[in-house]
């Protein structure tokens, strides 16, 4: 148990277009849950949705997921990385290329952080729905600093494609 008085709450986008997304999200789900300091407190449902970005790639199924951590937030950035490591993500250099698995680091408590290897809150956080409408399932009632409330952020983006799955 991690103790309350030393703890963030962060929030994770999962996204997945290659070797059977969805389980790839559950898979990376169970490996950033039974990481030390770290423990789940929420999770959203899948959602797939097409390719932001060069469209000549799969759909992507996203997710989002809540958990309480005592890491720093560069510490944490680097678990993340190690497990889309794990699950075989090649960097090909393509910008917004198909991908195993991403993590991206959406959310450190109230923080705006800005260095080298880290945004938080991450970029393009305000105008994505595979973000957002996750995010609204599992925490309705969120401000996310420098962008307000989640629910103005939802009612100006529309979800077009973006469908839950069973
Ligand atoms: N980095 C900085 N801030 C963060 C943060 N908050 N979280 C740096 C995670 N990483 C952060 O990431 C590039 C660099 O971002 C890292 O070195 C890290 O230090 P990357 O994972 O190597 O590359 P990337 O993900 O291809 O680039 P980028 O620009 O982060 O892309 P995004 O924003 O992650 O978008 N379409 C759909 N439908 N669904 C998707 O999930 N994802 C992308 C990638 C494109 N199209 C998509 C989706
Ligand atoms: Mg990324």
């Amino acid at each position: 148990m991690i103790n309350d008085t030393d703890f963030v709450t962060a929030f994770i986008g999962l996204g997945s277009n290659l070797d059977q997304p969805a389980e790839q999200l559950v898979t990376a789900r169970q490996t950033i849950a039974a990481l030390p300091n770290i423990e789940e407190t929420g999770f959203s449902s899948l959602y797939r949705n097409p390719p932001m970005g060069p469209q000549d790639q799969p759909d992507y199924v996203n997710a989002v997921m809540a958990i309480k951590t005592s890491l720093p937030a560069i510490d944490l950035l680097h678990q993340l990385q190690a497990v889309e490591q794990s699950q075989g993500r090649v960097r090909t250099g393509e910008r917004w290329g198909a991908r195993t698995l991403d993590l991206d680091l959406l959310l450190y408590g109230d923080r705006q952080i800005e260095v080298p290897d880290l945004t938080v809150p991450h970029i393009g956080i305000a105008e994505r729905a595979f973000v957002l409408y996750p995010l609204y399932e599992i925490a309705p009632d969120l401000s996310i600093p420098g962008f307000g409330k989640l629910t103005n952020l939802i009612a100006k983006c529309p979800k077009n494609d973006l469908h839950r799955l069973p």
